[in-house]
């Protein structure tokens, strides 16, 4: 058997390109959970967990991964059996309640450690994949309608993408559809355009928000209200044209099964982050298929590893119709991989290699640390490396 040796943690603050102005959060810095999974034969599997904007946008924060993994998932998982992921997440699941994140970053780093030692990759003990490129959007999110639209003009010159995410929500809904019209009109011949309100409206905003938004042209609406209300997410999906997508609505296969069997939403976000690990993450991607409900493949600003696995596991779908915004990496101003995640010709790349496909740059790790001061005054930290 391979043993779980140890699971070692390390909080890495990453600066973002520019502000990402989202309804909740103004982010300046990416903060991650790296994972690293050592195994008795040697083997390092790599996992990562990220919240967006601290506590801003959902439960966990990259403080409470850590502790949630340093504290009890690490003393429960030690000493078990490497090769036996089904195994381990059942014991995760059974010692944390909740912490979806952290069940994820953990979970990642063992498909990571047992592809390595078979020499395959992540892709390829879900089946392998059907597609080694994948539709890639990115979120205009500057704050400033003349930025995105320059930000876009870009992208599309530059043929990295021709799919945008316009986060909205902070501003009163009329001058939120004015913005959103700009930028239709600059570039909506050319490309996709899709919003996320992330919880934002209320009901009555809403109506008002997803007709003036069908009438501009807009292809899809994310998470328009909170998380909780599904029922008044499907009157939404039920009253409009325009293509409804639940995000933070969904925390697994759970939500997913209440989701389909209402037909509440017309599209999914699927995280792997938020599903609480690739498994579950696939049991939700069933669910959506089961049900004709339309793909898309989420991300919660995963930095390298966790955008290598999120790309691992969505490679091994036949359908995704609304492709993905696996764009993390190049939000922030430097990755952590060695060889960076491939963006081209409006796609994202799968990694190649054993694994996720993903090699850390430990200079980088150096420099971007949180306890780097301390690392430097030869101070131990509890549970980091
Ligand atoms: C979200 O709610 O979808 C994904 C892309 C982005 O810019 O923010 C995230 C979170
Ligand atoms: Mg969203």
């Amino acid at each position: 058997m391979t043993k779980i040796d140890r699971i070692e943690t390390t909080l890495i603050d990453l600066p973002t390109i520019r502000g990402h102005v989202l309804s909740m959060t103004t982010m300046m810095v990416q903060s991650i959970v790296l994972v690293r999974v050592r195994f008795s034969d040697g083997s390092v599997g790599l996992g990562e967990g990220t919240s967006i904007g601290g506590m801003s946008y959902g439960a966990e924060s990259p403080e409470s991964i850590k502790l949630a993994i340093d504290t009890y998932i690490a003393p429960v998982l030690e000493g078990l059996d490497g090769d036996q992921i089904n195994a381990a997440i059942d014991a995760m699941q059974r010692a944390v309640k909740g912490n979806p994140i952290a069940r994820c970053a953990v979970e990642t780093a063992l498909w990571d450690g047992l592809a390595k030692r078979l020499g395959v990759s992540v892709a390829q003990l879900f089946g392998g994949p059907v597609r080694r490129a994948m539709p890639v959007a990115w979120t205009l999110a500057s704050g400033k309608s003349e930025t995105d639209i320059e930000e876009a003009q870009a992208m599309l010159e530059n043929r990295r993408h021709n799919i945008f995410k316009l986060k909205i929500g902070k501003r009163p809904v009329r001058d939120d559809i004015a913005h959103v019209a700009a930028i239709c009109d600059a570039v909506g011949d050319r490309s996709s355009i899709r919003v996320d309100v992330n919880q934002a409206w209320s009901l009555s905003e809403a109506r008002w928000g997803l007709k003036g938004l069908q009438e501009i042209g807009v292809d899809l609406v994310e998470q328009p209200i909170g998380a909780r209300y599904r029922e008044q997410l499907k009157a939404l999906t039920d009253g409009y044209e325009i293509a409804v997508m639940a995000d933070e609505a969904l925390q697994g296969p759970e939500d997913a099964m209440a989701y389909a069997a209402g037909r509440s939403a017309d599209v999914f976000a699927v995280k792997i982050a938020q599903s609480g690990g690739l498994k579950r993450g696939s049991e939700v991607v069933s669910i959506a298929q089961a049900a004709g409900i339309g793909l898309y493949a989420g991300t919660m600003l995963e930095a390298g590893v966790g955008t290598a696995a999120a790309l691992q596991l969505f490679s091994t779908f036949p359908e995704l119709d609304w492709g993905t915004e696996l764009f993390g990496p190049l939000l922030m101003k430097q990755d952590i991989l060695a060889e960076p995640i491939r963006y081209e010709d409006f796609s994202v790349h799968l990694p190649e290699g054993p694994g996720l496909g993903a090699e850390l740059d430990e200079d980088r790790i150096a420099q971007f640390r949180r306890d780097r001061g301390a690392q430097v005054a030869g101070v131990a930290v509890p549970g980091g490396v």
